[in-house]
C-alpha cells in the first residue's frame, strides 16, 4: 500500500504509525547504529496489534495476566522502545530513546529483559525470542489449568523475521507449539523478504507458510501494511484452535526513497539525506524526536486501553479465597514452597543412614519424587531421554493438548528448543522448569542456556551422563570439555554432587536460586554414598568444604567432583596407610565456593599441602583451586581427561585414562617427594 493511500484510508492510524517510525530513525540516526528498516516495516503491523488486540496496561507493566508480546526479531529493537515510549511505560522516557544504545540507557542494542518494563525477555540471537515464546505459551496453559481462566487467560504474541525462521531453533520451538496446540501463540512474521546479505532468495527458498502448517499451525496472510487487513488476520488468528503464523507482507524501510525493500534499510543509519527524504514522504515536518502531543495522547490512550480489563481482573482476583491469593502470589514471586525444606533434610537423613550406592541421576530422581508433590509449579521435561535423564516421576502428569494439568513435556530431540522454551516459563512467572539431556548435548542447547545466564532466570538444567563414565557410547557422547565452558559462563551455577546428599543440596539450592541457573551434571554410574554424616546445614551451599579432614599432619589436599570423590576418598586410604595425613575437599559447585569470604575459602584450601585436583574432564579452569589460591605450581597436579574419551567399559576407560585411586595417590606422593612434572597439556 502507497503512503498516501494509508494516509488517506487510515489517517488517524497513519500518524501512530509513522510516529514509532520516525522515532526509529531518528534514534539510530543518532546513535549512529542500529536497525531502522523493521521498525519502519512492521509499524503497521505493531500498531494494530497495540490499538486493537494487545491486552496490556502500560501503568501497570508487571500485570500477570497482560498479554505478553515478544520482538523476536531484536535487532529492531527501536519498534519496542518507540511503542514502550509511546504508550507512556512511565521508565520508558524520550530520553531514554534519545540515548538508544548509549551506556547506562535502558534502550540498548538489543531488548535486554529486566533493563526496562516491557521488555518481556532478552532477544537479539534470533529465534530465541520465537522459542521463548512457546514457553510463554505453555506456562499460560498450565497456570491457567491450574488456577482457572479468570486468573490467566492471555495471548502470546511474537514479531520475528526471516532470521528467526531460518535458524534452526524455529524448527524445534515451531514443531513443539504445533504438536501442544498452543492456540493462543500467534506469531507475526516481518515477511519482507530481505536480510542483510540481500534478498532472503540469496540463501533460502523455504515456503515458510507450508512448513507452519505441515508443523500443525493455522497459517493466515495480511497486507502488513494495511490495517483492516492485519487487524481480520489477527481477529481470526485469536479464534484459532492451533498456534497462528500470520505472514505479514510487508516492506523493510517502508517509505525511504532509495532504502525501502533493499537490504540497505536493514542495519545502518538512513544518513541524512535519506532521512529527510523519507520525513519529506511521510509529511513528517517536526524536528527529531519531536512527537506532536496529539499523537503522543492517543497513543497514551491506547496505553490505557486496558486499564479496564485489568481492574477486573484485580476485583477478580480479591474474591479468591486468601490462600488461593497467597499460592497465586507465591508462585509468581518465585518463592520456595514451606515444605521444600523439610523435605530435603528428611531425605539427606534418610540416605546417610541407608547410604545407598546409585548414580547421581538416579539421585536426582528420588530428589525430584520428594519435592515434586510439594512444589506444584515445577514443570519438568526431558529432550527425548527421560528414562535415561530420570526426569519423570509419578505424579507429574504429561502436559499436552488434552491434559494440560500435566506437568511433564515430552520436549523431543529439541535441546535448544526445550531450554528456550523453559527461559519463556521462567521469564511468564509461576512455573519453575527443569529438563533434561545428556551433559554433551548442552553444546544443542548453548544458546538458550547462554541466555538463561544472562537474563538471570533460574531454570534447572539436569545434564546426565556427565563424563567418560558413561561407557561405551563413547567419544561422541562423553563431554570432557563441558564442564569448563559451563563454568566460564557467568552467573550459572555449576553443580557436579558425588552423591545423593550433596544431589538434594544442590537441588534445593536450584529451587530457591533467584537470579541464577543451574546445571546438574549426573552421573551414569553408580556412585557410593559419600556423606553417611548427617549434617542438617546444606553444605553444597559453600561450593565446596572439607569431606574427610588428615588424620594427623596434614600433608596433601585432594579436591574432586561429583564420581571422582570416590575415587579421591579411597586414594586418601592409600596415602593415610602410608602415614600421609590427607585432606578430601569435595567441590561440587565452584561459583558458589568462589562466593565464599576469604577466610572460608582459606579454611578448606589453606597453603602448604600439596593438591591434586582429580576430575574426570578436561583441567581448563582447574589451576584457579591448584595454585591460584594458596597453592603453588609445583606442589599441585591434576588426575583427569588430556583429550577425547573412547568406546569401552567404564572400568577399562578410567584404568586407561589413569583416573585410578593409585594414579592419584601417586601424584600427592611425587609432589610430596618433590618429583613435580610440568602437565605438557596444562
Ligand atoms: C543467531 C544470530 N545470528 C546472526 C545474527 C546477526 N543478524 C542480525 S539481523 C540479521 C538478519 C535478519 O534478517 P531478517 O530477520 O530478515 O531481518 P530484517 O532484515 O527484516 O530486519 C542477522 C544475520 C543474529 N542477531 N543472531
Amino acid at each position: 500500500m502507497e503512503i498516501a493511500t494509508l494516509k488517506d484510508l487510515h489517517p488517524d492510524h497513519w500518524q501512530k504509525s509513522a510516529a514509532i517510525r520516525v522515532l526509529a530513525m531518528d534514534a539510530v540516526e543518532q546513535a549512529n547504529s542500529g536497525h531502522p528498516g523493521m521498525p519502519m516495516g512492521m509499524a503497521d503491523v505493531a500498531t494494530v496489534l497495540f490499538e486493537r488486540h494487545l491486552k496490556f496496561d502500560a501503568s501497570a507493566p508487571d500485570w500477570p495476566d497482560r498479554d505478553r508480546f515478544v520482538l523476536s526479531a531484536g535487532h529492531g529493537s527501536m519498534l519496542l522502545y518507540a511503542l514502550l515510549h509511546l504508550t507512556g511505560y512511565q521508565d520508558m522516557t524520550l530520553e531514554q530513546v534519545r540515548n538508544f544504545r548509549q551506556w547506562g540507557s535502558i534502550t540498548a542494542g538489543h531488548p535486554e529483559y529486566g533493563h526496562a518494563k516491557g521488555i518481556e525477555t532478552t532477544t537479539g540471537p534470533l529465534g530465541q525470542g520465537l522459542a521463548n515464546a512457546v514457553g510463554f505459551a505453555i506456562a499460560e496453559e498450565a497456570l491457567r489449568a491450574r488456577f482457572g481462566k479468570k486468573v490467566f487467560d492471555h495471548h502470546t504474541y511474537v514479531i520475528a523475521g526471516d532470521g528467526c525462521l531460518m535458524e534452526g531453533i524455529s524448527h524445534e520451538a515451531i514443531g513443539l507449539a504445533g504438536m501442544q496446540q498452543l492456540s493462543k501463540l500467534i506469531v507475526l512474521w516481518d515477511d519482507n523478504a530481505i536480510s542483510i546479505d540481500g534478498d532472503v532468495s540469496l540463501s533460502d527458498i523455504t515456503d515458510q507458510k507450508l512448513r507452519f502448517k505441515a508443523a500443525g499451525w493455522k497459517v493466515l496472510d495480511c497486507n502488513g501494511h494495511d490495517p483492516e487487513d492485519i487487524d481480520r488476520a489477527l481477529t481470526k488468528a485469536k479464534q484459532s484452535k492451533k498456534p497462528t503464523m500470520i505472514a505479514c507482507k510487508t516492506t523493510i524501510g517502508y517509505g525511504a526513497p532509495t532504502k525501502a525493500g533493499t537490504a540497505k534499510a536493514h542495519g545502518s543509519p538512513l544518513g541524512a539525506d535519506e532521512l529527510a527524504a523519507t520525513r519529506a514522504a511521510y509529511g513528517w515536518s517536526h524536528d527529531p524526536f519531536v512527537i506532536p502531543a496529539e499523537i503522543k495522547s492517543a497513543w497514551e490512550g491506547v496505553g490505557k486501553r486496558g486499564s479496564i480489563a485489568r481492574s477486573e481482573w484485580e476485583t477478580r482476583f480479591a474474591t479468591l479465597s486468601s490462600s488461593r491469593q497467597a499460592e497465586i502470589t507465591r508462585v509468581l514471586d518465585g518463592s520456595a514452597p514451606k515444605r521444600l525444606a523439610s523435605v530435603i533434610r528428611g531425605l539427606k537423613r534418610q540416605i546417610s543412614e541407608t547410604a545407598p550406592k546409585v548414580a547421581t541421576r538416579k539421585s536426582s530422581e528420588m530428589v525430584l519424587a520428594a519435592i515434586n508433590p510439594v512444589t506444584p509449579e515445577t514443570i519438568g521435561g526431558s529432550a527425548d531421554l527421560t528414562g535415561s535423564n530420570n526426569t519423570l516421576t509419578p505424579d507429574l502428569g504429561i502436559f499436552g493438548p488434552s491434559d494440560r494439568k500435566g506437568r511433564y513435556v515430552h520436549y523431543g530431540i529439541r535441546e535448544h528448543g526445550m531450554a528456550a522454551a523453559m527461559n519463556g516459563m521462567a521469564l511468564h512467572g509461576g512455573i519453575k522448569p527443569y529438563g533434561g539431556t545428556f551433559l554433551c548435548f548442552t553444546d544443542y542447547a548453548r544458546g538458550a542456556m547462554r541466555l538463561s545466564s544472562l537474563m538471570g532466570v533460574p531454570v534447572t538444567y539436569v545434564m546426565t551422563h556427565d563424563s567418560i563414565g558413561l561407557g561405551e557410547d563413547g567419544p561422541t557422547h562423553q563431554p570432557v570439555e563441558h564442564l569448563a565452558m559451563l563454568r566460564a559462563t557467568p552467573n550459572v551455577n555449576v553443580f557436579r554432587p558425588a552423591d545423593t546428599v550433596e544431589t538434594a543440596e544442590a537441588w534445593e539450592l536450584a529451587l530457591t536460586s533467584e537470579r541464577t541457573p543451574s546445571v546438574l551434571a549426573l552421573t551414569r554410574q553408580g556412585l557410593p554414598t559419600v556423606r553417611t554424616n548427617h549434617k542438617m546445614k546444606n553444605l553444597t551451599a559453600h561450593g565446596a568444604y572439607v569431606l574427610a579432614d588428615a588424620e594427623g599432619k596434614r600433608k596433601a589436599i585432594l579436591m574432586a567432583t561429583g564420581s571422582e570423590v570416590a575415587i579421591a576418598l579411597e586414594a586418601r586410604e592409600i596415602l593415610q596407610a602410608q602415614g600421609i595425613g590427607t585432606r578430601v575437599v569435595s567441590m561440587p559447585c565452584w561459583e558458589l565456593f568462589e562466593q565464599q569470604d576469604e577466610t572460608y575459602r582459606r579454611r578448606v584450601l589453606p597453603g602448604g599441602p600439596v593438591r591434586v585436583a582429580v576430575e574426570a574432564a578436561i583441567r581448563f579452569g582447574w589451576d584457579r583451586w591448584l595454585y591460584g589460591e594458596r597453592g603453588k605450581r609445583e606442589k599441585s597436579g591434576f588426575v583427569g581427561m588430556h583429550g577425547f574419551g573412547a568406546s569401552a567399559p567404564i572400568g577399562d576407560l578410567y584404568r586407561e585414562f589413569g583416573i585410578t585411586a593409585e594414579a592419584v595417590a601417586q601424584k600427592a606422593k611425587d609432589l610430596i617427594e618433590g618429583r613435580w612434572q610440568p602437565d605438557p597439556r596444562a
